[in-house]
């Protein structure tokens, strides 16, 4: 039996949905992040040294990195969400199942850190420093880089309907977090109508639904 080892209000949602367009049974075990710092409660380092979200266990397999997670259970479980072996939609597949993790979510990090970094209590004599500094890389780096990548996933999806192609596939799937987490604290809005296309009809699937019902408190379903 496949178990997710699920927190809230993250990445591991979306492993839930792959399994419910899969159709394939699971359990999920539920972690609650700590109200103050956001970070998973330690019993999750019993099932991965991390302890981060989402894990997965299938028998004797324990995996970790939601790209890896996705690629084995789409690869053992769906093979009708990957495109057909060598095709360049599958070279595609695999491009997005990294890119997401190893270069969409960087700039997004940083804005909700710099973003922390701004807000957080802190003596008054420390304050205009720390929001000089956090200003100065947000309008230097983390702004432009935002802005290049959603340029450029908005105009990939000029290209075709899905980021694979034609056909939804796990790459959809993969994508759906850096988007949503976009269009929650970075700026992403109908000045980029394909992206806000494409999280509506991910949003309509009927596996996304019910793995929102699932899978509880998730703040990015917007
Ligand atoms: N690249 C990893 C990132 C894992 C990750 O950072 N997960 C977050 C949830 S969105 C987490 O567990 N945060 C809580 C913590 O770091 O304690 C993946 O895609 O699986």
């Amino acid at each position: 039996m496949i178990t997710v080892h699920h927190l809230n209000n993250s990445r591991s949602q979306r492993i839930l949905w792959l399994l419910e367009e899969l159709g394939v049974e699971y359990q999920i075990k539920r972690y609650e992040r700590d109200p103050q710092t956001m970070l998973a409660p330690p019993e999750l380092r019993a099932v991965h040294p991390l302890g981060k979200s989402p894990v997965v266990t299938d028998g004797n397999l324990t995996l970790a990195e939601s790209g890896a997670i996705i690629d084995y259970l789409a690869n053992r479980y769906g093979p009708q969400l990957l495109p057909a072996a060598e095709s360049p939609e599958r070279l595609r597949c695999n491009y997005w199942l990294h890119y997401a993790e190893g270069s969409a979510m960087s700039p997004l990090l940083l804005k909700l850190v710099f973003d922390k970094v701004e807000s957080s209590p802190m003596p008054f004599f420390v304050k205009p420093i720390a929001r000089g500094i956090a200003q100065k890389v947000k309008s230097a780096f983390v702004t432009p880089q935002l802005k290049l990548h959603l340029d450029y996933l908005e105009g990939e999806l000029d290209k075709s309907t899905w980021f694979a192609g034609e056909a939804f596939s796990a790459a959809d799937i993969q994508m759906s977090f850096p988007l949503e987490a976009a269009a929650a604290r970075a700026g992403l809005d109908a000045s980029r109508p394909r992206l806000m296309a494409f999280l509506e009809r991910i949003h309509a699937r009927p596996a996304y639904r019910r793995a929102l019902e699932k899978g509880g408190e998730y703040a990015y379903a917007k």
